[in-house]
């Protein structure tokens, strides 16, 4: 039986924050400048009118009342509709470096860990911010740490499973004591034109040290893992370095993330529920047992359904299942740390559930218990 740890973690988020209101008052007035040039068109039935959001559907369909982001001004302009963010190059340092700094140094001081006692950094996050060299290297370096560094991608699960690697890294002999960091720098990629996808992402930034015999008070053992994937177009995004060169050129907005909300809600609630549930059976573990399920923050609903599938009831206390989606909205791989983070003040001896679930599809449920 191995004895590594979540030792500790740290969370780093923009200071900027929008409100549905807010959102919804720059999306609705660009509808209606949309409509108004186009009414002519719209007349003869050559344009499909645009139709307008509103912070009641947000608020019932999601559970996100507000998100945190890089560049507030950039997304409520209505002639840009998208944050003002930097070209990667040489020379200055990137966005996701700076926050995976940031939210390092609190897991770090968290875990009790200095940047020498650390022998390997992994990034892993649904959107690189660049192909080489990897992100994880340039952190590894600005925090002076020794050994390997390397960026992982797995859509929502990319937090799981660069933890579910580092803790194989140690179980192996690799390394004892292994950086986390996944910077979710996700308003760049998002169409805030669409009225069904402008209200879903934030921005953020989570750390973990995954460490053997870790002696932080902060610490989680680390008692079972479950990865699963499984292939779908649901959720999709067609950005890569091939489409400079493509023939087939299309529209740059049309190549960022697309998904087909409805299906994945139905594809995932009963997936994730049951492979949570045989792996707490496998663990002989009953799902009442469990004091937290801290999930993938992509739908308050879909983190409902999932725990009462677990549960095998509707009645329980809203705590045992976190919603940071509430104030931080969909923050890609980094949800269900954010909800670790932010409520995890459990006894000696209590369990809980990590679990991601997305983009692939890809899932990954960690039981972890407090020491
Ligand atoms: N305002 C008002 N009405 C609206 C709006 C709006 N903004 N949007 C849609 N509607 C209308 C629709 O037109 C529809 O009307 P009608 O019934 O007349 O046709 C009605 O509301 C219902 O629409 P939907 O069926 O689309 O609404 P849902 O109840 O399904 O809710 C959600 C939509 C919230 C998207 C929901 O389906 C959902 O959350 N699904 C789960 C999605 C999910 O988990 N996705 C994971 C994505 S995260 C991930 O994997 C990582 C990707 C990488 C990060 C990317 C960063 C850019």
């Amino acid at each position: 039986m191995h004895n590594i740890h979540i030792a500790g973690t740290g969370l780093w988020y923009p200071e900027e924050k929008i409100s549905n209101e807010e959102l919804v008052n720059t999306y609705n007035t660009y509808v209606e400048k949309f409509n108004t040039e186009n009414k002519s068109k719209i007349n003869d039935g050559s344009v499909v009118p645009m139709e307008y959001s509103s912070v009641e559907f947000i608020e019932k369909a999601s559970g996100i009342k507000s998100r945190h982001v890089v560049d507030k001004e950039g997304i409520l302009d209505i002639n840009r509709m998208m944050p003002r963010v930097q070209n990667e190059l040489e020379g200055r340092m990137s966005a996701h470096v700076e926050a995976g700094i940031k939210a390092s140094l609190d897991a770090m001081k968290q875990a009790n860990v200095t940047p020498d006692q650390i022998d390997g950094v992994i990034v892993g996050t649904s959107h690189s911010a660049r192909n080489y060299p990897a992100i994880a290297i340039e952190i590894q370096n600005e925090l002076n740490i020794k050994g390997y560094a390397y960026d992982m991608l797995v859509g929502c699960s990319s937090t799981t499973f660069a933890i579910n690697n580092a803790f194989s890294d140690i179980a192996s002999g690799l390394a004892e004591t292994i950086l986390v960091v996944n910077p979710e720098i996700n308003t760049p990629g998002v169409d805030f034109t669409r009225r069904d996808n402008h209200f879903i992402f934030g921005d953020g930034c989570a750390a973990s040290v995954i460490q053997k015999n870790s002696k932080s008070q902060k610490a989680f053992k680390i008692l079972d893992r479950k990865l699963y994937t499984q292939f779908s177009n649901n959720i999709r995004s067609n950005f890569s370095y091939l489409n400079r060169a493509a023939v087939d050129r299309v529209n740059e907005d049309k190549l960022m993330f697309n998904q087909n909300g409805r299906g994945v809600f139905k594809d995932v609630c009963p997936l994730v529920a049951s492979l949570i549930k045989e792996q707490l059976n496998k663990n002989n573990i009953l799902p009442n047992q469990i004091s937290k399920f801290w999930l993938h923050q992509a739908n308050g609903k879909m983190i409902r359904l999932i725990t009462s599938k677990i549960l095998g009831t509707d009645d329980f206390p809203d705590n045992i299942s976190p919603m940071p989606i509430a104030q931080f909205g969909n923050l890609a791989s980094v949800g269900s740390l954010f909800a670790f983070n932010l409520n995890n003040d459990l006894k000696k001896g209590d369990k809980g559930v990590i679990c991601s679930f997305g983009a692939g599809y890809s899932v990954c449920s960690i039981i972890v218990e407090k020491i």
